[in-house]
């Protein structure tokens, strides 16, 4: 049985590869990139069986997905191919004033998964989906709901993190339709930052109550900590200092460490210390993940409950 199952876009990435903005650079990084598939790949680096599926276009982008998963260990048998449509692509532009993301990625092949597409498939313990799914389209939207509303992997225990991408979608569309979701998952997390963007609270207490369906809810309020909050328990537990290279891709290696941390039977508090030092690692790479902690590091996290 897979530990956990992710499904969602994943990406071609491009970046300048010195500080300028892309107007003027002349060479470009390039990488895969996708929330879903990040947590996919540093779960499967800690050593859990884990799988992403999702669409890619025929195309050598699409190839370059599958082989950097692959060799990160994750299961792409369930990826499927679509001949007729391009895999998405996406440019970082940093400037002074953060890095503004530039999609290619309208009318992708992940754009028409649809109601059905992981039929037939053995449910795994944990399912782990994102809130940029339901922005790709209609049928994207509608297979999420399938899969955590209407549990359609059931018994597996369904993952959210709300990830909201501006780019996508209004935040007059996008508040309703991710408080929904995210409150109907076993497993949320939320930025502080985008939960008051979306929903226009002010403390994680407001989030709490805004999201009171969500099994275990994980509010991350940046450099300060996290908190989670599980039936009537609250617990907060601070970020590691780190000097941020930048921090794209660091809510993706929290959630894979919390969610490492609850596969291995491990306490909320220490879940969250797994997650924290994951994302200390992401926090300092230009890239969206770092390589895992040791082992013996991951243990004896994970046993110090
Ligand atoms: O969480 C990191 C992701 O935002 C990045 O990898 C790209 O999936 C992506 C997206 O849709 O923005």
């Amino acid at each position: 049985m897979l530990d956990v199952l992710c499904l969602g876009e994943s990406m071609c990435v491009f970046a300048p590869t010195t500080a300028g903005p892309l107007r003027t650079a002349h060479e470009l990084y390039a990488g895969v990139a996708g929330a879903e598939s990040n947590v996919a790949i540093a779960l499967a680096r800690l050593g859990a069986r884990a799988a992403w599926h999702g669409k890619v276009g025929a195309d050598p982008f699409g190839l370059r997905v599958r082989d950097v998963l692959e060799s990160a260990g994750v299961d792409c048998a369930g990826v499927a191919t679509d001949a007729a449509r391009p895999t998405g692509v996406y440019f970082k532009d940093p400037g002074p004033e953060g890095t503004v993301v530039h999609y290619y990625r309208r009318g992708s092949a992940a754009s028409t998964m649809a109601p059905g597409h992981l039929a037939g498939i053995e449910p795994p313990r944990i399912l782990h989906l994102s809130g940029i799914t339901p922005a790709l389209s209609a049928s994207c939207a509608a297979l999420v709901e399938e899969l955590l509303v209407e549990r359609a992997l059931a018994p597996a225990t369904v993952s959210f993190d709300v990830n909201y991408r501006p780019a996508l979608w209004p935040v007059e569309e996008a508040g309703p339709v991710l408080a929904r979701l995210a409150g109907a998952a076993d497993v949320a997390f939320v930025g502080l930052d985008e939960a008051q963007t979306l929903w226009g609270v002010k403390t994680v207490e407001d989030v709490r109550e805004l999201v009171p369906g969500a099994g275990v809810l994980v509010v991350k309020d940046g450099g300060n900590g996290v908190t989670a909050f599980e039936g009537d328990e609250r617990r907060f537990s601070p970020a590691e200092p780190v000097e941020v290279v930048e921090p794209v891709g660091a809510g993706d290696a929290f959630a894979a460490g919390f969610l490492f941390g609850r596969l291995r039977g491990a306490s909320a508090a220490a879940s969250m210390r797994l997650g924290h030092r994951l994302a200390a690692g992401a926090l300092q790479t230009v890239g969206d993940l770092a390589p895992p902690p040791a082992p013996e590091t991951v243990r004896a996290i994970l046993e110090d409950q």
